[in-house]
């Protein structure tokens, strides 16, 4: 009998937990939490609890497969690779390297997505390489970039505790990240004001001195709002503004037009509310500000972003401690895929792509690059892959066809795709589509790094052997790479010992990770970047001295509509998100036997004064209709959403929320607008019921 425990990071959300799994005779047996890790502190949520429960699970992919009509075989691991290869290298030959486009994974390591987005430029030849960041972060990564220079977590999440004050907004923290969560409750019994700006009562609303109740999809009102009444009582910090910052003067001429007044109109939020919660803010020793989702998914997601910033740069409540802007980064590696050049416009470290320069550097490193222009984004690849424009696509640890709004689009596109390969852990939705399944290792079952949300680097350490014949992600994009010949610059090789070569290549070619390295990790158990050379200690907080680009720039904005507006046919606005026990699509926590039990089913909030008006009783089966589709659905009355709001979580595939989503898209991040739709609430009589379940059904499958 061998038992032993394994020190790795958690699999789920950006908060990077540190977590130990138990292993008996090389079976993941159970989960315990790390008491030696800085920001968990020997805590998880029940999801990291649960991190090993799926690793077993009799569904996972333990054999390549081939699609044969509407069902899979099995096929060897060498007629997998070999089939990938040919048809990718067909395809590029026949259509040019912009007809391929790959998926990057934040589930998957630093090392498997740097490998992926070298496979897209060095031997395929495209910038055709996005991954989930683009549903999520993307207008963080560029909102903050132009107002800071640096698209990331300014503060260190520890330090959230000694905050004074903290503005929650758009981000249910207690259950998207639970034990950020914890620290921000614990700031409040310390006595730091909490404002939680919200268009749901979320727990946190409940403990917060302020609860701003906004519409959703209105938030650049607000923050405009709160931004007029600091300058109209005169509470900027005059010094900061003066010396880190321009474009000030800019920044009155959009707000004057937003007095507290005015805003209560558009949002909804009681003007003299807003007005104290601004000054709370102001006037605060030390202010942080803490968003997610709430703020990016919109078609303003850009706009509500620099908002917030311009909002900190005002107060002067960023470069010191506790304070700044803080996007939660959503899944396990978000921060590290979006890091290492897993994304259509920049190389690993945010060098861009259309520098000249940076694309020579890359280059002569590897041997070949594309041409000096950004790829496409996963929105635009899968609507290209439905008008034949993109002909291959190569998907790794991503489920659109759950995720990605209005899905019965992207299913319709998907399906017109001459070549799908699919690389996941269980057999999604997405992979159900797929031309060749590659059955991967899951994080038990590899070694690398994940970046944390507050940019911190940590080992993931290999517990078990991967299941069956699964392979570990980065060793089948080698796999594949090599077949497809590689190019032959000094950095050109897909064959490596171990990932630790890997992350040494990354630190060469990418100055922010130039000091991180696996024996470094090994040893100081975390850095966080930018951490340049091998002996820079990493730093906590961005901003100290200077922003990033040098001086913090004002981006004035005004308030616009969301896309889709409630009317007569429509008349409420429905927004998506999470609940705790579940994540995303549902692939591992449906799998996950005490995760499924808290919430075994899909359903909606609804207001009770909407219920009493449209006569719908508790629990009861509901129909949910937008201009995209329909769902099926149980109905939970709570006083949650405000009347004229409902939420729906989209992590079940049954009552599939993205049936119902808009896909209109900020125009600079290109995020959809997942936050705000336009839906009506129907009744199901008792005999219609049957068909219709099952037409439902068939419908969102
Ligand atoms: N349990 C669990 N945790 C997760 C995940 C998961 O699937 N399950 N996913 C991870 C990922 S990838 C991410 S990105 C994060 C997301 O984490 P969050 O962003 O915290 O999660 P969401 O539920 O999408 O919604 C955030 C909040 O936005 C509010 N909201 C809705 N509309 C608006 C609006 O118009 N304006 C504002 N300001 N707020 C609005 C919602 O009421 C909700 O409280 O969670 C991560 N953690
Ligand atoms: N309506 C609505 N839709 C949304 C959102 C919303 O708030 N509302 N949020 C959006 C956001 S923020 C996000 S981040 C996306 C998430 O969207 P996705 O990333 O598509 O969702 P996941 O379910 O996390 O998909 C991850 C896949 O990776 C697989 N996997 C897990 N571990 C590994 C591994 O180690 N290797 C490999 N190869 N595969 C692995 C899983 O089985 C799963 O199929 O959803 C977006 N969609
Ligand atoms: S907070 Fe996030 S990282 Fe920590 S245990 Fe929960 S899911 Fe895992
Ligand atoms: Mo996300």
């Amino acid at each position: 009998m061998e038992y032993r425990n394994v020190p790795t990071i958690c699999t789920y959300c950006g908060t990077g937990c540190g977590l130990l799994l138990e292993v008996l005779d090389g079976q993941v047996v159970g989960t315990y939490p790390d008491y030696a890790h800085p920001v968990s502190e020997g805590h998880l949520c029940i999801k990291g609890w649960n991190a090993g429960a799926f690793v077993h699970h009799p569904d996972r992919l333990t054999k390549p497969l081939f699609r044969k009509g509407n069902d899979f075989v099995e096929v060897s691991w060498d007629e997998a690779l070999e089939r990938v290869a040919g048809e990718l290298k067909r395809i590029r030959d026949q259509y040019g390297p912009d007809a391929i486009g790959l998926f990057g994974s934040a589930k998957a390591t630093n090392e498997a997505n740097y490998l992926m987005q070298k496979l897209a430029r060095a031997v395929i030849g495209t910038n055709n390489i996005d991954h989930c960041a683009r549903l999520c972060h993307a207008p963080s990564v560029a909102g903050l970039a132009m107002t800071f220079g640096s698209g990331a977590m300014t503060n260190s999440i520890p330090e959230l505790e000694n905050s004074r004050c903290i503005l929650v907004t758009g981000s249910n923290t207690t259950e998207g990240h639970p034990i950020i969560g914890a620290r921000i409750m614990r700031a409040k019994e310390r006595g730091a004001t909490l404002i939680v700006v919200d268009p749901r009562d979320i727990q946190l609303a409940r403990f917060a001195d302020f609860h701003l109740r906004q519409r959703p999809g209105t938030d650049v009102a607000w923050i405009n709002g709160m931004i007029h009444v600091i300058l109209r009582e005169g509470l900027e910090n005059k010094e900061f503004i003066a010396t880190r910052t321009e474009n000030f003067d800019a920044l009155w001429e959009v707000v004057k037009e937003y007095p507290p007044e005015r805003v209560e109109q558009i949002t909804g939020i009681p003007a003299d509310q807003l007005a104290a919660a601004a000054r709370a803010y102001a006037r605060a020793e030390s202010a942080a500000i803490v968003y997610a989702m709430g703020i990016t998914q919109h078609t303003t997601g850009t706009d509500n972003v620099v908002s917030l910033a311009n909002l900190a740069m005002v107060t002067g409540q960023i470069g010191r401690p506790s304070t700044g802007v803080n996007p939660l980064r959503g899944q396990n590696n978000v921060q590290g895929a979006c890091d290492v050049g897993a994304l259509p416009n920049v190389y690993p470290g945010y060098q861009s792509v259309t520098d000249e320069k940076v694309r020579q550097k890359f280059l002569e490193a590897w041997g070949a690059a594309p041409p000096a222009r950004a790829g496409f984004t996963v929105t635009e690849m899968v609507d290209l892959a439905g008008v034949g424009a993109i002909r291959a696509l190569y998907i790794m640890g991503e489920n659109p066809l759950l995720s990605d709004p209005n899905i019965h689009h992207a299913r319709e596109a998907l399906e017109r795709i001459e070549f799908l390969v699919v690389q996941d852990i269980f057999l999604s939705e997405t992979a159900q589509f797929a031309h060749v399944v590659l059955p991967a290792a899951s994080f038990a079952e590899t070694s690398g790094t994940f970046t944390a949300t507050d940019r911190r680097v940590q080992l993931v350490r290999q517990a078990i052997p991967p299941i069956g014949e699964s392979r570990e992600d980065w060793q089948i994009i080698c796999e594949i790479a090599r077949r497809l010949g590689t190019p032959a610059g000094p950095y050109g090789k897909f064959d490596y010992a171990g990932t630790a070569e890997i992350m040494d290549e990354i630190a060469a070619l990418t100055p922010i990770y130039g000091g991180i390295s696996h024996r470094r990790l090994e040893e100081l158990g975390f850095l966080q970047w930018p951490c340049r050379t091998p002996d820079d200690p990493g730093t906590p907080i961005l901003h100290t001295e200077q922003f990033t680009r040098g001086l913090g720039r004002f981006q004035p904005v005004h308030y616009r509509d969301p896309a889709e507006l409630t009317d007569k046919e429509y008349p409420f606005i429905l927004t998506t998100g999470r609940v705790m026990f579940h994540w995303h699509t549902g692939t591992m926590t449906r799998r996950s036997p005490k995760l499924h039990k808290e919430v075994p089913e899909g359903y909606v909030e609804i207001n009770p004064l909407d219920a009493e008006r449209l006569q719908i009783g508790k629990s009861e089966r509901i129909r949910l209709v937008s201009r995209r589709g329909a769902v099926e659905t149980k109905a939970w009355i709570t006083r949650r959403v405000a009347p004229g709001v409902v939420f729906m979580p989209f992590h079940f595939a049954e009552a599939a929320a993205n049936v119902l989503t808009n896909a209109a898209l900020d125009p600079v991040a290109k995020i959809p607008e997942y936050k705000v739709c336009a839906v009506r609430i129907e009744k199901i009589t008792e005999v219609e019921r049957p068909e219709k379940l099952v037409a439902a059904r068939a419908g969102a499958s």
